[in-house]
């Protein structure tokens, strides 16, 4: 529009300016023509949106479930919960990077053309140190771990642990990024990075100090497990196959206080390993959601660190929302010679089948476990696991939830709980643990 040609809308809003007369009959009709103007566009969008989720899911996907598949991943990739290159480097390298080439290829299950042909978008490198005496947890339960009062090693050795994180993520810094935030995750995978997260495995690594807790969280952890195959000073582990005696019956007091640091933080409360009364308590104490980095259905095997209904009939949106991360260890899928990709499906279903299919994701173990099922034998394989589901009628956008969308939404809720918490002057927690005797 010219400049000397009087608009009338803009002559009527001008002589009205000034007079209270007609003010507000004419605020009405500006804002009921914003009001118009906006919902116009969001029907506009909503239609947009509706054709090219409905044009690309429905319409545009190949008939071949494997190239189906690989066009749904390629959007959304895989976040895996747990990986154990960490432990794989230190075992058989000594942590020294330069001895291996993660650009060709390793002995495990996790090197780059390997993460690239799985369409892996981000995952948790696990800092894990085992606890005393492993693999002896059957006695850990009956000893007192906790009264350190000298040098505590497994302090120490996640350090090596984090530090061997981030100089791999570093030397392969095309390949792999940093990731603290859910903006982070998101910003990796718009690059065609790998997002790279730091969960740590177990409380036992804390040294029983929520300092170190907060100096993880520095350094760049997002998740701890409450406990590994031992009990701990916050809390009961599942131990490893069987049921160990408990020790606190769940969480101890200073766990719960664990707990609440956690959320202030932004750690995400990691609920794999733990005893049935903690899981259950901390879904029940933790302000922000929870998650399982890497477990499967106890119903369908029975061993004590899968998860059992009764806890996964505690999670939902409007209550505790979480993410059970289905491990793919054949130890705990099924019975020698029955894990099978099939076997896992089956367990990625029964969850959904309590817990429903915003709650599942993918936690593979790879590299921390010896047997993998058939069909799932590494990080290349993980789209065998999509093409069983996709044959059994999963949606697209409902693969896309388990492959990382439903990580990425419990994540950005753990973030705002943390957020909220610090805004209302939430401060960190300065308790010390009551046998300390060197404090
Ligand atoms: C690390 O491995 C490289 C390649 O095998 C070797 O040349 C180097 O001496 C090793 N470094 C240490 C500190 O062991
Ligand atoms: C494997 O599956 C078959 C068929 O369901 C069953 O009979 C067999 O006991 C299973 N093996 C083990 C070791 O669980
Ligand atoms: C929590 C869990 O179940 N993780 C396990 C998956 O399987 C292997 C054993 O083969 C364990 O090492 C993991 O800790």
């Amino acid at each position: 529009m010219e400049e000397n040609m009087p608009d009338p809308e803009h002559q009527r809003l001008l002589n009205a300016n000034g007079s209270t007369h007609d003010q507000s009959h004419l605020e009405y009709q500006a804002s009921a023509r914003r009001k118009f103007l906006g919902s116009t566009t969001v029907v506009f969008f909503l239609i947009l949106a509706a054709v090219s989720i409905f044009g690309w899911h429905e319409r545009k996907l190949p008939s071949d479930p494997q190239e189906a598949v690989d066009l749904i991943l390629s959007r959304t990739g895989v976040i895996d919960g747990h990986i154990d290159l960490p432990w794989a480097v230190r075992d058989l390298y000594r942590y020294n990077i330069s001895a291996f080439d993660l650009e060709k290829s390793t002995p495990g299950h996790v090197d780059i053309p390997r993460l690239r042909k799985g369409h892996t978008a981000g995952f948790f490198w696990s800092a894990f140190v085992p606890c005393p005496d492993w693999p002896d947890h059957q006695a850990e339960a009956t000893k007192d771990w906790d009264d350190f009062t000298g040098p505590n090693w497994r302090v120490r050795d996640t350090l090596e642990q984090i530090d061997d994180v981030r100089e791999l993520i570093a030397k392969y810094w095309d390949t792999f990024r940093l990731a603290t935030t859910s903006n982070d995750v998101e910003a990796s995978m718009h690059e065609g990075r790998i997002a790279s997260l730091i969960g740590i495995e177990g409380g036992h690594q804390l040294g029983n100090s929520l300092a170190v807790l907060r100096m993880y969280y520095a350094l760049g952890a997002r998740y701890m497990t409450l406990t590994h195959m031992c009990h701990n000073a916050f809390a009961d582990s599942g131990g490893y196959l069987w049921p160990l005696p408990p020790r606190h019956h769940g969480l101890s007091e200073f766990g719960r206080t664990l707990i609440h640091e956690m959320n202030r933080l932004g750690m995400i409360v990691d609920l794999s390993h733990t005893s049935d009364e903690t899981a259950a308590q901390a879904i029940l104490e933790s302000e922000a959601p929870v998650m399982w980095s890497h477990s499967s259905a106890r119903s369908l095997w029975n061993v004590a660190r899968n998860v059992p209904d009764h806890i996964l009939a505690m999670i939902s949106e409007e209550k505790k929302d979480a993410v059970v991360m289905v491990n793919f260890s054949a130890d705990f899928i099924a019975g020698e010679g029955n894990a099978t990709v099939e076997a896992v499906a089956d367990h990625v279903e029964h969850i959904v089948k309590i817990a429903g299919k915003r709650h599942v994701g993918i936690g593979s173990d790879f590299d921390g476990i010896e047997k993998t099922p058939v069909g799932l034998e590494d990080t290349s394989k993980y789209p065998n696991l999509f093409v069983e589901l996709y044959k059994r009628g999963w949606k697209p956008n409902e693969l896309e939830d388990l492959a990382g969308r439903n990580f990425l939404r419990i994540f950005k809720k753990v973030e705002k709980v943390a957020s909220k918490i610090q805004r209302e002057g939430g401060l960190p927690s300065l308790d010390i643990y009551s046998a300390r005797k060197d404090l």
